[in-house]
């Protein structure tokens, strides 16, 4: 019996050691300490054994099964544990893993700043109209009383289809067509592209945005377009801003004026982005509109009279946004357009 039971110890220990799984394990239990079980069976003949022999066999069955059943208990909870570590494992949440961020997008800050005006002139009492990129020579330049031998109307300054038509240069294209359309009194806005043979520099591209407006009516003067555009950067730049009107010469208005603001980063004390002027960039053309062009309109100069102006756009969103290059509004980078 002694080498039965040494032998079973030697085997039980053998397969509980090598159980991968508590279901195993739970079948090595049942195979010697369940009611068929080895065990079991070598404890219940305890009973056949002589008097001399019960007591040393009865010691030793039970040394063995209790050694047993402490490796199926110490067993038991190594593979809970493992199981409990798998499971762990499979489940692990990584609650630094960035997941896919469906980004919704916005409106490019050029968008944002054209509908910004828009809004500022149709309140003012503007109406908006559109028109084409190709336009005729004589929109850009003819009814707009370009003298034939001016500079813009080079080839080295403009983008020609042909003879008759080109890439606008500017939006003042609209004056005439708006002013042919529907005739005085007429205020209008209107914006969009154009282009010019410009080399890029960080205020300067060959394409830009444009926004133009033009007033026609009866006593309408210089001191109009002050007011009005004064109304419309304190609205749009702030309260604080100064505004400077320098003289200029444009073919199509007389007077004519270039206006900028305070250089809104330094407020005016003067700093790199400003070149340590104090102002800002050259953000819009403006004038009185001459006589010629509403006459080439069909608008009768003795009865009617009108102002107009011209802004950069990009310009306008520039100084409005501090941004120190016109090319980050057009590269595209998510970077860039994320911060509007
Ligand atoms: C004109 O284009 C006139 N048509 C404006 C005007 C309209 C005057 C109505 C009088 C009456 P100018 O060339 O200065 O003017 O351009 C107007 C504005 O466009 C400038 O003040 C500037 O803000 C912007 N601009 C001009 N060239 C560029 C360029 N290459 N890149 C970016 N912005 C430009």
């Amino acid at each position: 019996m002694k080498e039965r039971l040494e032998a079973l110890k030697a085997e039980a220990t053998r397969e509980i050691e090598g159980a991968g799984a508590l279901e195993k394990l739970e079948s090595i239990r049942v195979k010697y300490f369940g009611k068929k079980g080895e065990m079991t069976a070598i404890l219940r003949g305890m009973g056949k054994l002589s008097k001399e022999e019960r007591p040393l066999m009865g010691a030793m069955s039970n040394a063995i099964r209790e050694e047993l059943e402490k490796l199926l208990t110490e067993k038991q909870e190594a593979l809970k544990a493992k199981g409990m570590d798998e499971k762990m494992e499979g489940e692990y949440l990584d609650v630094t893993l960035s997941r896919d961020i469906i980004r919704t997008g916005h409106r490019h800050p050029l968008l944002q700043t054209k509908e910004e005006l828009e809004d500022l002139f149709v309140e003012m009492g503007f109406q908006v109209v559109d028109g084409p990129e190709i336009d005729t020579v004589a929109n850009n330049f003819d009814h707009l009383n370009s003298p034939a031998n001016h500079p813009t109307r080079d080839l080295t300054d403009t983008f020609y289809i042909s003879p008759e038509h080109l890439l606008r240069t500017h939006t003042s294209t609209m004056q005439i067509r708006a002013m042919k359309e529907y005739g005085a009194p007429l205020r209008i806005v209107s914006s969009g592209r154009v282009f010019r043979y410009d080399e890029v520099d960080d205020t300067h591209s060959p394409m830009f945005h444009q926004f133009e407006g033009l007033v026609v009516g009866k006593g309408i003067t210089l001191a109009n377009l002050i007011g009005s555009l004064n109304i419309f950067i304190k609205e749009f730049f702030g309260e604080d801003l100064e505004i400077r009107y320098r003289p200029h010469y444009f073919p199509f208005t007389e007077p004519s004026t270039e206006i900028d603001v305070t250089c809104p980063v330094c407020g005016g004390e003067g700093c790199a982005t400003c070149n340590f002027t104090g102002w800002s960039m050259e953000l819009l053309g403006a004038g009185v509109v001459h006589p010629n062009v509403l006459r080439n309109c069909g608008i009768d100069p003795e009865v009617y009279s009108g102002f107009a102006f011209g802004m950069g756009i990009d310009r306008i969103a520039m100084v409005k946004y501090g941004i120190k290059n016109i090319r980050l509004m057009f590269e595209n980078d998510a970077r860039f357009l994320r911060q509007f």
